[in-house]
């Protein structure tokens, strides 16, 4: 008793001595949020909800018709006369849809305005425009409003490129080309649909043009010019979910237009060093940036040219990997020709494209079903990590249960892990696909695979392959090669990978093996 009472009288002298600050700290403690599912903290900097939404399209099209089609331009000047554009058929949208789809991409970008100013819907804005095309097909084919509809129609996503740099508008340069042209010409374009997912804002802007028939060069400070952040928050309240892309920033140029992205690619840029980081972005980067490769599938130019070819399904299976398999997207130029639809000759290597990436990497491609879809080795194997998260809900299983909201984890204090996966009799495996729930953060750093011919000894795949960031997506081919990356594959008891490094505990929303 005598006990009790020192114990409590100390307790109370010192609650009493206790400076005011000190207890303000214990009932600050006291509220902390409990964390019963040990849900991890979150590496910053994160996403956007519409970033990652954006980042999921992973493969799209990039159309770039217009007035240089009929002039075999690639930067019309500003002063073509509109009768030049003259389409020898009424130009078909959903034929670029549903060519596109069946190459296995999730969506598509329409270039509605080029750098020459001519527009392909009837806007109020100038009279460069279909309105005063040379023919009935031309006048009579609203390529937005068409473009859009098709693209609902075949559950696809499409967004606009519309060229802030006008070669052929007099208010080019002046404030009443923002106000009176460039964001009416938007507010015109949201009206064929406010579910766009990305909007190309072309950030070039060469200097010199046509400017309304007086010539000369006219520069613009971009950020400035467009008040960026105030463009950003227009559009994002007419389009919530569309990413900006260029003048307004919310994705990266990849730097080239080659269709390749660093092995090692952060989604993390300092805008400040951007410059030099495109390829691989960075890791100490304060700003949700994540690459987009625009690359083209054809010869030419981003126009459709006489005589051009179309790279082989091959070169672009290439491309894919070293895009979408490189935690960037990858959109694919495939420009209509002057009867307005996609040739031939590219709508005959997207089918083989698309039937690559559905036997190779088991794409989902409109049309093909699972008899000829890659067999994911990692759903059959038996699963052993090093560690597992506790809390309850970060077991290996959620590895390969479909489901990007789930997630593999290791506890808070170990940024190290091994996932290795046996079978009982050898599969012979190519690719290993690897997804982090980014939402949490960009975490991996460094990690190593290797398999096991026999289940007892081990040998490293791909050591020459920067093994390094996995991001959204990271497609690797085991051979390390991705030209002839299908070659004969490894006979395999056993995968393993072993994470060396990250910058947090590492996750893993999803893993599979073909
Ligand atoms: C560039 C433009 O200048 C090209 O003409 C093309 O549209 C390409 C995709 O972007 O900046």
């Amino acid at each position: 008793m005598k006990k009790i009472y020192k114990v409590l009288g100390l307790s109370t002298l010192l609650a009493a001595l206790l400076p005011l600050h000190v207890n303000a700290q214990f009932e600050l403690k006291s509220e902390t949020p409990s964390n019963p599912e040990n849900v991890p903290a979150p590496v910053h900097p994160i996403p956007h909800e519409r970033q990652l939404k954006w980042q999921e399209t992973e493969f799209y099209a990039f159309f770039h018709y217009g007035m240089n089609t009929f002039t075999g331009l690639e930067w019309g000047f500003g002063n073509e006369a509109e009768s030049k554009y003259a389409p020898l058929a009424l130009p078909n949208p959903e034929q670029w849809v549903t060519s596109v789809k069946a190459a296995g991409m999730n969506g598509g970008i329409a270039v509605v305005k080029h750098h020459d100013g001519f527009c392909l819907w009837p806007t109020a804005t100038t009279e460069h425009s279909i309105k005063n095309a040379g023919n009935e097909n031309g006048r009579n084919a609203n390529i937005p409003k068409l473009y859009a509809e098709a693209s609902r129609k075949h559950n696809m996503k499409y967004g606009f490129y519309i060229s802030p740099w006008d070669r052929n508008s007099a208010h080019y340069g002046k404030d009443t080309y923002v106000t009176e042209v460039f964001l009416k010409q938007c507010e015109e374009l949201a009206e064929y649909g406010d579910d766009q997912f990305e909007m190309w804002f072309d950030g070039a802007r060469g200097g010199d043009g046509y400017y309304g028939g007086e010539g000369g060069t006219r520069e613009i400070d971009a950020d400035i010019y467009y008040d960026t952040p105030n463009l950003r928050t227009r559009v994002h309240k007419i389009a919530p979910n569309c990413v900006l892309w260029g003048v307004g920033g919310e994705a990266r140029w990849i730097g080239n237009e080659s269709g390749y992205a660093g092995e090692t690619n952060w989604a993390m840029t300092d805008y400040m060093s951007e410059t030099v980081i495109r390829e691989e972005g960075d890791i100490n980067g304060w700003f949700w940036n994540p690459g987009e490769s625009d690359a083209k599938a054809t010869s030419a130019g981003w126009f459709w040219h006489q005589g051009e070819s179309m790279k082989s399904a091959e070169r672009l299976f290439q491309m894919y990997l070293e895009t979408v398999g490189r935690n960037a997207t990858l959109i694919l130029n495939c420009p209509p020709d002057q009867y307005g639809v996609l040739p031939d000759n590219t709508v005959n290597e997207l089918v083989e494209l698309g039937k690559m990436l559905h036997e190779r990497l088991a794409v989902p491609v409109y049309g093909l079903d699972e008899s000829t879809e890659a067999v994911d080795f990692a759903k059959s194997a038996v699963i052993e990590v090093s560690e597992t998260r506790s809390g309850g809900k970060y077991e290996a299983a959620n590895l390969v249960d479909g489901d990007k909201n789930t997630y593999w984890g290791t506890n808070d204090d170990n940024l190290t892990a091994t996932i290795t996966l046996s079978w009982d009799t050898p599969q012979v495996i190519r690719y290993l696909v690897m997804q982090e729930p980014v939402a949490l953060g960009q975490r991996i750093k460094d990690f190593k695979i290797e398999y096991s011919a026999d289940g007892e000894a081990w040998t490293e795949l791909c050591p020459a392959m920067q093994t390094t960031t996995v991001g959204y997506k990271r497609i690797i081919p085991l051979n390390g090669k991705t030209s002839e990356s299908y070659g004969s594959g490894y006979s395999a008891k056993k995968l393993r990978v072993t994470i060396l490094d990250s910058r947090a505990c590492p996750l893993l929303s999803n893993l599979n093996v073909y």
